[in-house]
């Protein structure tokens, strides 16, 4: 027998759970993550249990297990999904795509790298250097993008505070030609505030310990910002042993490299992490009516940095231009402006930079000389890992729309899974039972409702003139949601405790109840940064710096335009993102977190039995069994068990391939688990295909015996 076929192991697949209760799942759950398998399918859906521990089962050889073989003939893994959505793709001429979900810390970035190397390990067999090169950089971008974008939290110690989607393109032989990045919503506020215990964005230790860069970190000991206030004033979230930054330094410039950033750029991306250490150290005082920087040295170490002149940082932090009428004038800053601006300047500064790295990369990587009209369609995998459902101590805007993301994902979920079953019993005439799911587009229309919606209620806020502020944010959504479900406020429950009056608010998320504090969140929306700023670094002599903001160009006089908030700009990307999800054919990993103590052993019960519940995966097993677990076309089926059957081996004499099938399972006994469709033979569980499987293996073994005998003169 199988290996995922024995009980010792529990079910390889929930569906063949006996009874669909919570209990069974949790109790198969928990067996097989004792038993160290990590994971489970429910039909093509991997569940995915996080180790926490290395585990020996991603090299060569189990590589060479999973290539061009069908689910269920292997233990579940994330290779058979790859696998899979690979198949489709290449046979099928599908854009198929990997949607990675699951809370901070589940393993979704781990698994998304997993998938991406069992790719490009089952690709370009004829070791084409052109596709190796793409390959190459496909991999090598995965640690540039986490340097810049990922930071130790409290649940993760390599969190990753952008999402990510990856699109591989491929040509009509199957081999990588070129891929594309889509980045969102840095959380890059990071770079100035970190809660206690966490850390700022990895690249920023990175330099500070690397001894060929610091020099720009550390001029002189008076301006020394390898201790920045931005990275420093909770005392470096105690780092792990889990993160060697030095190691990581060298491993970056290298990648670095290899994608193809020139000294001048890799010089650039040092001196901008530099300028925004230093930053962090400025401090502004008063004297009568003037505004002034205490510790100037540290002026004349970023004009150094930026490539501009002294006076020039000074003037940019220190006044606003602002258009009268036909007059320009300098106003002024106050010390608390001028804290504001520069914070504001450090945060934009980096995110510019993320960006642009991201850019680089796509301009490396992005399909070049491919014709399709005599090469056919270039077809895509497409990988989502983007940050999973966040609760915080302190929840802000930023977990608001990470939070608001995952609803977006549960939604598609929600409709794929659903619709694409049903699609496919309609097209092939097979009656179709409904299940009920709980829909969380409730909780997503309580989100980005045009005018009723909580980020149009922040966006009419921030519009307004004169002083605006969280408070008047936190009014506006009380008196429009008033009675919905799933919010609700101190104001609206005067009763409950744990929300303070005038600053929180909560929404029941799908996946639990979140408390957001409302403060910042307008600052945040409006992510103003003067424009003064802007034209101080397009007017840097460093080119590099200056391709970095190309709206610096802008004359005062000519900026009228109103920018796009945060918020809409989230929410359009997050509407696109899933549009571009929606027309593939997905694949779904979904990671559950064990507990909170990133221990190998323990499997905290409540914990997981809340992820299973909110993942929805219990009704998922209810679809899939109320429908089928397995499907394949006539001729495929046929081709793959006609040994099995006197009426199908080695040909067969009926009028179609169909009722060659139908003859060839009525044999079998297995007619009470099947159903025929137009063009496709439909089984109910997996264990009927498991027995076709090991009367299949037993045939081919009588078969090849019989063939030595008759070679050998035997028969
Ligand atoms: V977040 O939403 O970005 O905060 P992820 O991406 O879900 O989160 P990640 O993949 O970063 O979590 O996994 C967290 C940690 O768990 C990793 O750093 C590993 O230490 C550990 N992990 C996750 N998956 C595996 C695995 N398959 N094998 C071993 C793993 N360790
Ligand atoms: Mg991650």
């Amino acid at each position: 027998m199988a290996e995922h076929e024995s009980l010792e192991f529990g079910k390889a697949d929930f569906v063949l759970l006996d009874n669909v209760s919570l209990e069974e799942f949790m109790a198969n759950l928990k067996l097989r993550f004792e038993k160290g398998r990590i994971y489970t399918y429910i039909g093509e859906v991997v569940v995915s249990v996080n180790p926490y521990r290395a585990m020996n089962i991603y090299g060569r050889d189990t590589i060479e297990q999973y290539k061009g073989r069908e689910l269920y003939e292997r233990p579940p893994h994330l290779f058979a999904i790859a696998d899979a959505a690979y198949k489709a793709m290449k046979r099928r001429n599908k854009d198929t795509c990997i949607v990675i979900s699951g809370e901070s810390g589940a393993g979704k970035t781990e698994a998304s790298k997993y998938i991406m190397q069992y790719i490009a390990a089952i690709t370009n067999p004829g070791q084409r250097a052109e596709v190796e090169r793409v390959k190459n950089m496909l991999l090598k971008s995965n640690c540039v993008l986490e340097a810049f974008g990922n930071a130790k939290t409290n649940r993760n110690d390599n969190s990753s505070r952008f999402g990510k989607y990856m699109d591989i393109n491929f040509d009509f032989k199957g081999d990588p030609i070129g891929g594309h990045i889509n980045n969102y919503l840095l959380e890059k506020s990071r770079v100035i505030f970190q809660q206690e215990g966490e850390r700022s964005f990895h690249s920023f230790y990175q330099v500070c310990v690397c001894v060929c860069v610091s020099v720009y970190v550390c001029v002189t000991r008076q301006t020394d910002a390898t201790i920045s206030w931005y990275t420093d004033q909770m005392g470096r979230g105690s780092v792990t042993s889990s993160i060697d930054d030095g190691a990581d330094f060298k491993a970056v410039a290298d990648a670095m490299k290899v994608i193809g950033f020139t000294a001048d750029e890799l010089q650039t991306v040092y001196k901008v992490l530099a300028t925004i250490l230093h930053l962090g150290n400025l401090t502004f005082g008063v004297d009568g009516d003037t505004t002034l920087i205490e510790n100037s040295k540290v002026v004349a170490v970023i004009g150094d940095l930026l490539a501009t002149k002294e006076e020039n940082v000074e003037k940019a932090l220190l006044y606003r231009t602002v258009a009268t009428g036909r007059d320009v004038i300098d106003k002024q800053h106050t010390a608390q402006e001028a804290s504001y601006g520069r914070d504001a300047l450090a945060k934009a500064m980096y995110e510019r930079m993320f960006c642009w790295i991201v850019g680089r990369i796509n301009d490396v990587i992005e399909v070049k000389n491919y014709d399709a009209k005599v090469h056919g369609k270039n077809t895509v995998i497409g990988v989502l890992d983007i940050y999973g459902f966040e609760i915080f101590q302190n929840n802000s805007f930023e977990q608001f729309c990470i939070n608001y993301c995952n609803e977006k994902l549960q939604q598609l979920f929600i409709q794929l899974v659903l619709r694409q079953e049903q699609e496919e019993y309609q097209r092939e005439g097979i009656p179709w039972k409904h299940i009920d799911f709980f829909n969380n587009q409730i909780i997503v229309d309580l989100v980005e409702l045009q005018h009723k919606g909580i980020f149009s209620v922040l966006d009419e806020a921030c519009m307004n003139v004169g002083k605006v502020t969280d408070k008047v944010f936190l009014q506006g959504l009380n008196s429009k949601l008033v009675n919905h479900a799933h919010y609700t406020s101190r104001k609206l429950s005067p009763t409950d405790k744990s929300l303070e009056f005038d600053r929180d608010f909560r929404v029941r998320h799908y996946a639990g109840n979140v408390v957001y504090s409302v403060v910042g969140f307008i600052d945040k929306n409006k992510d103003t940064l003067f424009q003064d700023f802007k034209r101080l670094l397009y007017n840097s002599s460093n080119p590099v710096l200056k391709v970095m903001w190309p709206e610096g160009k802008l004359r005062i006089t000519e900026v009228t335009k109103r920018p796009l908030t945060a918020a809409t700009l989230f929410k359009n990307s997050m509407i696109a993102l899933v549009e571009n999800l929606a027309c593939k054919e997905p694949y779904y990993v979904r990671c559950i977190k064990p507990n909170d103590v990133k221990s190998p052993l323990l499997f905290e019960h409540e914990r997981c039995r809340h992820q299973v519940e909110y993942l929805g995966l219990l009704e998922n097993v209810r679809v899939r069994r109320a429908g089928f677990a397995n499907r394949q076309e006539y001729p495929r089926f046929l081709q793959r068990y006609k040994m099995i059957s006197e009426f199908t081996w080695p040909n067969h004499d009926l009028p179609s391939e169909k009722e060659a099938v139908k003859k060839l399972l009525q044999g079998c006994g297995f007619e009470q688990d099947v159903a025929y469709g137009k063009t496709k033979v439909f089984i109910r569980t997996p264990r009927t295909l498991f027995c076709l499987e090991e009367q299949r293996t037993e045939m081919v073994g009588r078969i090849v015996l019989f063939l030595q005998k008759v070679w050998r003169g035997t028969i």
